[in-house]
C-alpha cells in the first residue's frame, strides 16, 4: 500500500528545487554574486537559444530580448537599456527559449536589478519537448500552456513579505530534466502603479 507519506516524498523528489536569493540595495553588486545562487555565466546553454517573444510588449526603453543571454549585466541599478522588462502598465508577457534539440536542464537561473518594484521577479515556468500532438509553440495568454503540450516545472516568486522591493534578485529553478523548449510566464510585481515589470538582466540555463 502506497502511504501519503510515500506519495509526498515522490512529489519532493520529481519537483525541482527552487532557490531564490536579495543583495538589498546597499549590497548590489556589479557581478551579481549572492550567497546561495551562482553569478551569471557567459556561455551557458541559453546563450545558444533563440529568443522569441509569445505575447505581450517590451517596453519601449528595454533591450531586445537578445540581452537576457548576452552575459552581459547592468553596470547600475537603474539601466533599463541593459535589461529586458514589459511594456509600463502592461501586466507582462510571455517569451520562448528554443535549444534546438532537447537538452538535459539542470538549472534556470533568473537574475533582476532595480532599486524599487521593478526588482523582484514573478514568473511561471514552463517546459515542454515539442512531440505532444496537440503542442502550441506559441500559446498566449488566456490560453494555458500545461492544456497544449507545455508542462508547468515552477512559480518563481522572490517577492518580499515586507521591507523594500528594492536591489538584486536570483532565482534558481533545479533539476529540471531534458527538454527543447522553456516558456517563461511573466507576471508584475505589483499594481499599484504602471512600473512592477521586472528589470531582467540575465537569464542561464545550465546544462546537465
Ligand atoms: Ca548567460
Ligand atoms: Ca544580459
Amino acid at each position: 500500500m502506497i502511504s501519503v507519506v510515500k506519495i509526498l516524498l515522490l512529489i519532493l523528489l520529481v519537483n525541482p528545487r527552487i532557490v531564490v536569493d536579495h543583495n538589498a540595495i546597499s549590497s548590489a553588486n556589479r557581478e551579481f554574486k549572492f550567497k546561495n545562487v551562482a553569478s551569471p555565466a557567459k556561455d551557458d546553454a541559453a546563450s545558444r537559444a533563440k529568443l522569441t517573444l509569445i505575447d505581450g510588449d517590451l517596453d519601449g526603453g528595454s533591450a531586445e530580448l537578445a540581452a537576457l543571454t548576452d552575459g552581459r549585466l547592468p553596470g547600475d541599478e537603474d539601466e533599463p537599456g541593459s535589461n529586458v522588462f514589459f511594456r509600463a502598465g502592461s501586466s507582462g508577457g510571455r517569451f520562448r527559449m528554443d535549444f534546438g534539440s532537447a537538452i538535459d536542464i539542470a538549472q534556470v537561473n533568473t537574475y533582476s536589478w532595480h532599486p524599487n518594484s521593478r526588482g523582484p521577479q514573478l514568473y511561471k515556468l514552463y517546459a515542454a519537448d515539442g512531440f505532444d500532438p496537440k503542442f502550441n509553440l506559441d500559446p498566449k495568454r488566456g490560453v494555458d500552456p500545461a492544456s497544449c503540450g507545455w508542462k508547468l516545472i515552477a512559480l518563481v516568486s522572490t517577492l518580499p513579505d515586507k521591507g523594500e522591493m528594492g536591489g538584486q534578485y536570483a532565482a534558481s529553478v533545479s533539476d529540471l530534466g531534458r527538454y527543447r523548449y522553456l516558456l517563461f510566464d511573466v507576471y508584475v510585481t505589483e499594481l499599484y502603479d504602471n512600473w512592477g515589470n521586472t528589470f531582467y538582466s540575465e537569464i542561464d540555463v545550465i546544462g546537465g
